[in-house]
């Protein structure tokens, strides 16, 4: 049985959404947040004190994408493909967390996330310029296939979609870039990832 630290309300949710593609058991140990977005108790078994962390028997993970890799292997294909479209998965995750995610979370917390007097526009303009060239990229790689390795769904596409999910939620303006706007609406409404979205947004 997977044990996901964390709540549904925070990168946990991106581990739910992937042990529901898995179809493996698991459960939900609660940890959430106090005000300020500080843990309302130490993560004891994750060194950075942050969520989530997996425990799978004697194995204990942290980060969110790591921990998805390692879910996606014991599925195996179609959901983690061997050969060379491994070597993909990798490249997008790691895509996912360096050009990615940290643009996203610029926008983010200064378009939604914090509260409204604590926002800066700059800050989230800039967020967004950034995050925008990165989309034009993923838009021409979208233009040539459907997913992000080969033909079909991986956990490289749910890594990036998870990621992206809350600007998705939150009114990010992907109109300049429409493949990768109906490959996250595919991404995000896939019935693994309705569940998984039942227990964050209740
Ligand atoms: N890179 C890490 C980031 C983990 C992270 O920042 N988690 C947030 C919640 S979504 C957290 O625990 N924040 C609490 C804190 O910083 O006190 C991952 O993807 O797992």
């Amino acid at each position: 049985m997977l044990r996901i630290h964390g709540i549904p309300r925070s990168r946990a949710f991106r581990c739910i959404w992937a042990a529901e593609e898995a179809g493996l058991p698991y459960e939900v140990v609660p940890i959430g947040f106090a005000p300020g977005f500080k843990l309302e108790r130490a993560v004891a078994i994750n060194p950075n004190n942050k969520i989530p962390a997996l425990e799978d028997g004697d194995l204990v993970l942290f980060e969110s994408l790591a921990i998805n890799l390692h879910i996606a292997k014991k599925a195996g294909a179609p959901l983690m493909p061997a050969g060379d479209d491994a070597s993909r998965v990798l490249q997008w995750t790691l895509w996912t967390a360096t050009e990615a995610e940290p643009h996203v979370m610029r926008w983010s917390y200064n378009a939604y996330l914090k509260p409204e007097a604590e926002r800066v526009a700059a800050e989230a303009a800039a967020g967004k310029e950034a995050l925008d060239a990165r989309l034009a990229v993923l838009e021409k790689e979208l233009a040539q296939r459907p997913f992000l390795v080969g033909e079909g769904f991986t956990i490289a596409d749910l890594n990036l979609a998870s990621v992206l999910y809350g600007s998705w939620m939150n009114g990010y303006d992907y109109g300049p870039f429409p493949k990768v706007k109906a490959w996250l609406d595919a991404c995000l409404t896939r019935p693994a990832a309705l569940r998984a979205r039942r227990q964050r947004e209740g």
